[in-house]
């Protein structure tokens, strides 16, 4: 897999774990462009790249579906049966900012390898492809209690010697409401072969796990999957739990990820030269198709906020330097905002760090 990260993304990537290959972009190409060029688009996998050729792929709907098919992509792409569907969609794993988590407390991370993700694990792309619903509607609709639908990822391995499908589910009600996306295109190319080459799903506002790269199948089921990724990761644990009491039963699926932002420059140790005030890089989202309506800084751990854009964090004092702590949260739509200290925010899994984002720099001026 090496090869192809050498080939599909940007030589500045951090590669955040070697095998499975994970990796995101540094601090100052996370938001350098509004759109994620592909090559620094983050990358999450749990086991092999696999390489399919687009002229033998198919894939598979059965299960509880009336008439199960197999479709190539030129099925899909033939817009007398299926309409084309484009939209800018971020992908966020609900990993991003784990390594906030995990300098207060390493987690699960000595059960399960957890990527030690930045605020980089998230990146929007304008995607191409057609509604899993239109193809749903083409092998007959549901039937029989059909209320989930099951995807299968084709990765090559997950342990040497060890093979096991990657395999989440969504339900109906998503697919029926257009959020559910075969694709094919990322910004305007095909997709790269460590994005889900030939074809992947692209569920709206859902956290990264249900995007099923490599598509080999897609089954309607009653119940969401028992399979390890949907029932034994992406869990949300309370906070009294640890490796002595949990049960993973006692997770919270997650699903839509909260409001959440970071900045992206200044960082951390950063020295800033500036004459009374900084300015702030970074991103702000909200899952479930909320988004963000109003984004504030803070420059006193959390007591007063400045709505964006901040004229003035900094406060002078001659020849010294300084050390401000830089916090930032958002608002959705909805009114939702994140809670100030990670600590509040820490879970076993260490999914979901919502908390505001802080970065700590030396001011000087
Ligand atoms: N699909 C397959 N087949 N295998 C995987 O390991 N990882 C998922 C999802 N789809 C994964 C997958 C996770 S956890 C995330 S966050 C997204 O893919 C990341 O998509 P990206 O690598 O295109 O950024
Ligand atoms: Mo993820």
């Amino acid at each position: 897999s090496w090869k192809l990260v050498l080939e599909e993304k940007h030589p500045d990537m951090l590669h955040i774990l070697g095998f499975p290959y994970n990796g995101e972009p540094p601090k100052r190409l996370v938001t350098s462009k509004p759109i994620t060029p592909n090559p620094l688009h983050f990358v999450r996998n749990h086991g092999g790249i696999p390489i399919i050729e687009k002229e033998n792929y198919s894939f598979r709907v059965d299960g509880l579906v009336s008439l199960p098919a197999t479709f190539t992509l030129d099925d899909l792409m033939d817009e007398t049966r299926f309409p084309r569907m484009k939209k800018h969609i971020t992908m966020q794993c609900s990993g991003t900012r784990r390594i906030e988590q995990i300098t207060r407390y390493p987690g699960q991370g000595d059960e399960l390898p957890q990527a030690p993700w930045a605020e980089g694990a998230i990146g929007t792309a304008e995607y191409e492809g057609v509604s899993l619903k239109k193809v749903i509607k083409a092998c007959g609709g549901l039937v029989n209690g059909g209320k989930h639908l099951e995807f299968f990822g084709a990765d090559t391995y997950f342990k040497e010697n060890e093979c096991m499908n990657y395999r989440v589910s969504v339900p109906w009600a998503k697919v029926k409401a257009n959020e559910v996306m075969l694709a094919w295109n990322m910004n305007g190319e095909p997709l790269p072969r460590i994005h889900g080459y030939p074809l992947r799903i692209v569920v709206f506002g859902y956290i990264g796990a249900r995007s099923v790269k490599w598509l080999y199948r897609v089954q309607a089921i009653t119940a969401p999957t028992r399979a390890p990724v949907q029932s034994k990761e992406y869990l949300y644990f309370a906070q009294q739990v640890g490796k002595y009491n949990f049960r993973l039963t006692d997770g919270i699926q997650i699903q839509e990820m909260p409001v959440s932002s970071a900045i992206m420059s200044p960082w951390t140790k950063q020295v800033v030269i500036h004459e009374g005030s900084i300015h702030c890089k970074g991103w702000a989202y909200s899952g479930g198709g909320r988004w963000p309506e109003r984004v504030e800084l803070s420059a006193d751990g959390g007591f007063s906020w400045y709505t964006v854009p901040p004229e003035n964090l900094s406060k002078k004092r001659k020849w010294t330097w300084r050390w401000i702590d830089v916090l930032v949260r958002c608002w959705d739509n909805a009114l939702n905002t994140q809670v100030p200290d990670v600590r509040t925010a820490w879970n076993w899994g260490l999914h979901v760090t919502s908390s505001c984002h802080t970065i700590n720099v030396y001011s000087v001026n």
